[in-house]
């Protein structure tokens, strides 16, 4: 297996140490990952580079693939050329010396270069400021984020142990998971989406209506492609198609990181799914903390969809 074909390569042997979380700047981290933060600081970017930035498990996968498919005017061939995490690396990924690390994927590939990251606005290197990078956020409603990241830490043993479905409920709107607050994150993103190239979208919004949210993209980026095409994308970024799709699926990483019989990593893909998980007493108490948390703020989410 190639080093690359994997999330930053690696080997498929022995079992995994899960990571703790190591606070940098308040926010918390993996600590695998910051053993390459000083790579990641130091990152050059050029006014060419996209950044996809998102909370984990707000649709991160989904957007990669529509911008790949943007990029490639719609050919479905070239975007099956590798898996998604090499084709668009994460740029602060880093997991010891048998995988390869965001920064170093990064550096081997040339312009435009697609960059993946889950960093908060003041942890993401200035660098792609400066450059003026287009990026775009995409953020999912916090409920159906939780029960995905949930779902994810369980499978996904480059994360710290999840604990019960209650424990994590707890973890998650205390902050006390990867990159920290989700409520710090989407707000701290939408504060800068007039001061810099910012496309901010929402999950719930592709999935309502997935060609106008790719339409919406494609002219962010500069792009202009024919109604057929935008069918085509929607077509084969549709969760359907990407599921059963190896280059986007996340099947290409070995069971001792992603251990995709625990969950698989394209798991429901819908809008609503919390209501399978929360009880009423945990709804109430979501309800209480997120108006506390976003007081103030004009960012409206949707927690389901009318059919
Ligand atoms: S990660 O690990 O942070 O990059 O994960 P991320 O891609 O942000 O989030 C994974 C969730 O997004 C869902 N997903 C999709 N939903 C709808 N349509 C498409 N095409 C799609 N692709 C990925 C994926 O199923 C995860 O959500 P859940 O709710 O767990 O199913």
């Amino acid at each position: 297996m190639l080093r690359q074909d994997v999330p930053g390569g690696g080997s498929t042997e022995g079992a995994r140490q899960r990571p703790k979380l190591v606070p940098l700047r308040g926010v918390p981290m993996p600590d695998i990952f910051l053993e390459n933060w000083e790579a990641v600081q130091n990152f050059r970017a050029v006014p060419q580079d996209i950044v996809i930035a998102t909370y984990p498990k707000a649709g991160t996968t989904w957007v990669q693939e529509i911008v790949d498919f943007i990029l490639q005017d719609g050919d479905a061939e070239k975007c099956r050329r590798a898996p998604l995490q090499t084709r668009i690396p994460f740029l602060e990924f880093s997991c010891g010396s048998d995988f390869t690390a965001g920064t170093e994927l990064l550096e081997q590939m040339s312009s435009p270069r697609v960059i993946k990251t889950h960093l908060p606005f003041q942890l993401l290197p200035t660098t792609f400021l400066e450059q003026r990078c287009k990026i775009i956020y995409c953020a999912r409603n916090a409920k159906d984020n939780l029960v995905s990241y949930y779902h994810f830490d369980k499978m996904n043993k480059i994360q710290p142990e999840p604990g019960t479905w209650h424990e994590y409920f707890q973890k998650f709107l205390q902050g006390n998971v990867s990159y920290g607050l989700w409520h710090d994150h989407v707000l701290g993103w939408w504060a800068q989406k007039d001061l810099y190239p910012i496309l901010y979208i929402f999950y719930e919004d592709i999935k309502e209506d997935p060609k106008r949210e790719i339409r919406k993209m494609m002219t962010f980026l500069g792009r202009d492609l024919p109604e057929s095409v935008l069918d085509a994308i929607a077509r084969h970024t549709s969760f359907q198609a990407m599921r059963c799709n190896p280059m986007s699926n996340y099947m290409s990483v070995p069971p001792d990181v992603f251990d995709q019989t625990v969950s698989t990593f394209m798991r429901k893909g819908e809008v609503g799914d919390w209501k399978n998980h929360f009880t009423v007493a945990q709804d109430q108490a979501f309800e209480i903390d997120y108006e506390r948390r976003m007081k103030g703020s004009d960012l409206r989410f949707r927690t389901e969809l009318q059919q």
